[in-house]
């Protein structure tokens, strides 16, 4: 006979034991996008501790609309290697450009990176950093929909050696910081440098290029590296995504 008072218990005390063996990591992660999941699997793989908090109820973000809705996206010869670490089977369309269906592929990514160990908190949100000792130094977490609808709820805590925006355009972590703290970070105006226009190949290199550490503590992966840098956008192409996550992640090892 099923007790609705034990499922009710079941679920409390399994969330709040995974929230509390979270409160102190390696690595956080904010957004749930390609680059943030790329990362987190591989500093998981190592064995690293990382949690992973998107604010939204789905995790995948740009990858689950394709391109303008349809439901596939591309990535190309370069990002190939990711998918077959993934075992992301995908279809040839030409020479050098595969598709992948973004269901399948946000399920994939998702599914491996939780399979190596990143724990995941959806519906969490990122409304501030932790400076501690001059470097970025945790989040400042609450519900995704306390901070979409503006209450004035305060939130709770986490520290970590090294913070991850994986928040794609708006750059959500970078901008925050910069906006209350005015820091200078290592970019060529010291400032958020601003996403340019369309340019697939350009953005695409830019992406792997502008993953680094911004300020002590804060790394930038995805499309949060070429707002925070400066690069061109690239639409539903997503090699450069897989591979910044990567980066990030293979950078943070040797420094922790
Ligand atoms: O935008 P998103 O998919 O990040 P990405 O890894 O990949 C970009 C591509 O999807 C696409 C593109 C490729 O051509 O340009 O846009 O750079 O995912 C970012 C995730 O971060 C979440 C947001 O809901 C989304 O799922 N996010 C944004 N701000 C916060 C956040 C926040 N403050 N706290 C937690 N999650």
């Amino acid at each position: 006979m099923l007790n609705e008072v034990h499922i009710t218990k079941a679920i409390i005390d399994t969330y709040f034991r995974k929230l509390t063996a979270n409160l102190e990591l390696d690595v956080a992660i904010v957004g749930g996008g390609p680059s943030g999941l790329v990362a987190g699997y591989y500093l998981a793989r190592a064995g690293r501790k990382v949690a992973l908090f998107e604010k939204k109820l789905s995790i995948g973000g740009g990858v689950w609309a394709g391109g303008m809705m349809f439901n596939e996206v591309v990535v190309q010869e370069e990002g190939k290697s990711l998918l077959d670490e993934f075992n992301i089977p995908a279809k040839t369309f030409s020479e050098g450009y595969y598709t992948v269906d973004s269901v399948y592929l946000s399920s994939c990514l998702t599914k491996k990176a939780m399979d190596a160990g990143l724990t995941i908190f959806n519906l969490v949100a990122m409304e501030d950093v932790v400076i501690r000792d001059e470097r970025v130094g945790g989040l400042v977490l609450n519900w995704g929909a306390v901070t979409t609808l503006g209450w004035p709820v305060d939130p709770l805590v986490i520290h970590s050696k090294f913070v991850i925006d994986s928040t794609g355009h708006p750059a959500n972590v970078a901008e925050v910081l910069v906006r209350k703290m005015e820091v200078t970070l290592d970019t060529l105006t010291g400032g958020i440098v601003g996403e340019k226009s369309m340019n697939a190949e350009k953005g695409e290199m830019q992406t792997v290029e502008n993953t680094r550490e911004v300020f002590p503590g804060l790394y930038v992966t995805g499309m949060a590296a070429n707002t925070v840098c400066g690069g061109y956008r690239m639409g539903p192409v997503f090699g450069g995504m897989l591979l910044s996550g990567q980066k990030a992640a293979t950078d943070i090892l040797q420094k922790l």
